[in-house]
């Protein structure tokens, strides 16, 4: 879809304050966009309507409200860049829609909100649309008796000057990029608008040399967001993860700038590295115990070994000693009884031997005898 021969606005604001009315007075086409009174953003989606005035094409695209109490900073912002899908070659113009009244915190929140969904490069290409811009019409809708544009954005800075978070909005953009807006007023006045709107939109386009705010200006934003949503999954902790995110959340509300979201990541995760160091030593410390016990034990294991060694060697060898006292009394024994058994052989033959000599004597006598008779003789 080609759309580089089209002046591309992208029409943005809070909820409520009158996008889809504007978008119908700008194409002068009633509910091209829905338009409805209540709390919840009536617009869901992004939606375009190309139209052309006195021969000049336009695309004209609306977003969701920047504030919507049903949907989480997330969701709500996915919707709100889908209207990147209708401008493939970018941004003209972003039709900030504002409604006339107290500039709250909620209105700075929102105008933040979108200052962080397409960054600060975005600004170049924005104009401040005022509805409920009443005073641009007089008492009598045919006469022109209502204030001029140049004297109703003098009484919008004015009224600035008192809310520092609008005289910052209003400063950001530029006070001859404010445009009063009235929807209800009559076709006459209407149609004056709407010439105004698009002589601003000029005016933009003339002072960024008709350079368009790029899809990449949103995609780097997008990559931001990105970054901080891994920064935020690569926490351990989940509450910690949750903070990051509210956080980011925060900054999308304009609540919270960058900076701060990143100091806080930074700063979880530091408090994170602290508690992984503090749980790394003491883990460390734990299995230093554990190994120390088990040599403990190892050791008193090894002691009740060697004790148990010992008191069976002590055993085997009061064994051995006994056997050894046994096998000595037995050979004594033995021995005794060997002695004896030579005594008693010895008695024996003895006494075998006894009787011989007392017998050998006598029959020795009669030779001595005889011989003596032979000396004798
Ligand atoms: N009197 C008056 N009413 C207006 C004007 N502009 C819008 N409204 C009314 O304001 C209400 C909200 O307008 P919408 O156009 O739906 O607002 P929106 O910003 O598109 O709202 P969301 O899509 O919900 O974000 C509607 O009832 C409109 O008729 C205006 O200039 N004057
Ligand atoms: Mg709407």
């Amino acid at each position: 879809m080609a759309v580089g021969d089209k002046t591309v606005l992208v029409l943005v604001g809070m909820t409520g304050d009158g996008k889809s009315t504007t978008g119908n007075s700008i194409t002068d086409v009633p509910n091209t966009f829905v338009a409805k009174n209540g709390w919840q953003s009536e617009t869901r989606g992004c939606s375009f309507k190309d139209f052309d005035i006195d021969g000049t094409n336009y695309r004209i695209i609306d977003t969701p409200g920047l504030k919507d109490t049903n949907l989480d900073a997330e969701a709500l912002h996915e919707r709100f860049r889908g209207f990147c899908d209708y401008a493939p070659d970018g941004v003209d113009g972003f039709l900030y829609v504002l409604k006339k009244g107290r500039f709250t915190p909620e209105t700075a929140a929102a105008f933040k909100a979108f200052r962080e969904a397409c960054g600060d490069a975005a600004l170049q290409h924005t104009l401040i649309l005022i509805t409920h811009a009443e005073e641009l019409e007089g008492e009598d809708p045919d006469d022109d008796g209502g204030i001029s544009q140049k004297a109703f954005r003098q009484d919008v800075v004015t009224d600035a000057e008192k809310v520092p978070s609008m005289l910052e909005c209003v400063k950001s953009v530029g006070v001859n990029r404010i445009v009063g807006v009235h929807n209800k007023a009559s076709k006459r006045l209407k149609k004056d608008i709407r010439k105004e709107i698009m002589n601003v939109v000029q005016e933009v386009q003339i002072s960024n040399n008709g350079k368009r705010y790029s899809n990449e200006q949103l995609k780097e934003a997008e990559a931001w967001r990105n970054s901080i949503k891994k920064g935020a999954r690569e926490l351990e902790d989940p509450d910690r993860c949750r903070d990051l995110l509210n956080e980011l959340s925060e900054c999308f509300h304009g609540r919270k700038t960058r900076d701060q979201v990143e100091q806080k990541m930074a700063q979880l995760k530091a408090v994170e590295a602290n508690f992984r160091d503090i749980k790394a030593k003491a883990e460390a410390e734990k299995k230093r115990a554990e190994a120390e016990g088990q040599r403990a034990d190892e050791n008193s294991k090894q002691k009740e070994a060697a004790e148990k060694d010992k008191i069976e060697a002590e055993g085997k060898a009061a064994e051995a000693r006994r056997s050894a006292d046994q096998a000595e009394s037995k050979a004594r024994e033995a021995q005794r009884k060997a002695d004896d058994a030579t005594a008693a052989a010895q008695q024996a033959a003895a006494q075998q031997a006894a009787p011989q000599q007392q017998e050998k004597p006598k029959k020795q006598q009669p030779r001595a005898d005889a011989g003596a008779a032979r000396g004798l003789e």
